[in-house]
């Protein structure tokens, strides 16, 4: 059952913390807050920072209680798993179709691939909001980044290694679960290319849960998934060996957006640790990645493109991938023709939107599908770290817009997973932890500061 039980729409900004706030708790298992109750009930990697930044704003012990338990599951490689597994049955594939129980760390059942590092930048939130706030919680969380600092650092210098080593600036994904935005239209050609071979056969868990077929990623999407994974389990998650055997392999440029940001965020708290060393090697990767993407900008689009791989081909399709400048770049003038992009009728200028925020993909996109998943919807939490990455550049005036519109959007109540883009219909899971993460982050921040 819902946390809010039916009481939809909210009323006003004080019932929408409390109800945020209900959301987290009815998803807290006491070791992890699940991704979703039904939908996703383990701990993913991108969630768990983010909802780690959304706890910070009522109980910082338990927020970096979160991150901890993330953690513990960093495989000896450095790698962060994408998920960690609870007890709890009823999502496909679980840990026995990862086969990864010998490659995780003892006692924890995790799958085999990562997602984008958003955890230093949330890290680094969450320091300062505690240091500001003085007393007990400063001393937790300085204490607790001072400590866990190698791991992150082991994280980065796993990803720049393993998936970012060869000079691009840019990070490589084996699986479009990876990038966190798993059926969006910029890996369909990668995907054309996956031929699934013999495989075990498979029942869907998801689609038992969100019965509104169109909402989802298809069942021919889900094969080539799920080969991908029997592909890495073949070699053990071996990560020398997947460049050779994998049939999916593309340059992430969200991905390294995100990487570049978090290297730079890394490296402030590194330097405050006295940490000169790693703090210049963190800003030296921040450097990296920021070029590889500012690098991938189409002269003629004005967006950033991921790379395939194995054809070479870049992959300019209009979708949200595309803004990875504005987490990234320094160059102004990037900046100021991504801004016109994103605020211009293909983005969030749209007259048609229900609210300015930008869809997964363009909304004049010809593949645009409004309630399909990544390939259209418009999702909060994206919604909210964008804005955070304004906002760390100092536009606090677009900061305010996109807050304004994205507390609107909340109101309606079900903190949704996704949202149609035009008539702001709830979509997927409904009380999806890091919907309500991102509400309690746009209340806190009442000062816009
Ligand atoms: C696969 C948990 C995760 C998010 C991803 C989102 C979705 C999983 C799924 O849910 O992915 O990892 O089963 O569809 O695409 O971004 O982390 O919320």
């Amino acid at each position: 059952m819902s946390a809010n039980g039916d009481a939809y729409p909210i009323q006003n900004l004080d019932e929408l913390g409390r109800r945020a706030r209900d959301v987290l708790a009815a998803n807290d298992l006491g070791t992890m807050v699940t991704a979703a109750p039904n939908l996703y009930p383990h701990m993913w990697s991108w969630d768990a920072a983010f909802v780690a930044a959304g706890l910070s704003t009522m109980n910082v012990a338990r927020a970096l209680r979160e991150l901890d338990y993330l953690l513990a599951a960093q495989w000896t490689s450095g790698m962060i798993p994408h998920i960690v597994f609870s007890d709890v049955p009823g999502y496909f594939p679980d840990v026995e179709r990862w086969g990864t129980r010998s490659a995780s760390p003892e006692g924890v059942q995790s799958s085999g691939i990562c997602q984008p590092p958003v955890h230093a930048t949330m890290l680094r939130r969450i320091v300062e909001r505690a240091t500001a706030a003085g007393g007990e919680d400063a001393g937790l969380a300085v204490e607790f980044a001072r400590r866990t600092l190698p791991q992150w650092i082991r994280w980065h210098e796993w990803l720049r290694s393993s998936r970012g080593g060869d000079g691009s600036g840019l990070l490589t994904i084996y699986h479009g679960w990876e990038s966190g935005m798993d059926n969006s239209p910029r890996f369909d050609g990668p995907y054309s290319r996956v031929q699934p071979g013999e495989m075990e056969p498979f029942v869907r868990t998801d689609t038992l849960k969100v019965t509104d077929l169109s909402q989802r990623p298809s069942d021919e999407e889900y094969s080539r998934y799920l080969w991908l994974v029997q592909q890495m389990a073949d070699v053990e998650f071996d990560d020398h060996r997947l460049p050779d055997v994998m049939d999916f392999q593309v340059k992430d440029v969200f991905m390294s957006g995100i990487f570049a940001a978090a290297n730079e965020d890394l490296a402030v708290l590194a330097e405050q640790f006295g940490r000169q060393e790693d703090a210049a090697t963190l800003r030296q990767w921040a450097q990296e990645f920021r070029e590889g993407v500012d690098a991938t900008v189409d002269e003629r689009t004005g967006l950033a493109r991921d790379r395939d791989v194995l054809t070479g081909e870049w992959i300019g399709l209009p979708t949200m991938a595309g803004f990875a400048p504005l987490i990234s770049t320094t160059s102004q003038s990037v900046l100021e023709r991504q801004l016109e992009i994103f605020e211009g009728p293909d983005w969030t200028g749209d007259p048609r939107l229900a609210f300015p925020l930008p869809a997964s993909t363009s909304t004049t996109y010809e593949g645009l599908k409004p309630r399909q998943y990544w390939r259209g919807p418009v999702w909060p939490v994206m919604n909210w770290y964008l804005a955070a990455c304004l906002r760390s550049r100092g536009d606090v005036k677009r900061y305010r817009k996109f807050r304004e519109a994205s507390l609107a959007q909340l109101m309606e109540g079900h903190f949704g997973e996704y949202y149609e883009p035009f008539t702001g219909e709830p979509l997927g899971s409904m009380d999806q932890s890091w919907t309500a993460a991102v509400a309690l982050e746009w209340l806190a921040d009442t000062d816009d500061g």
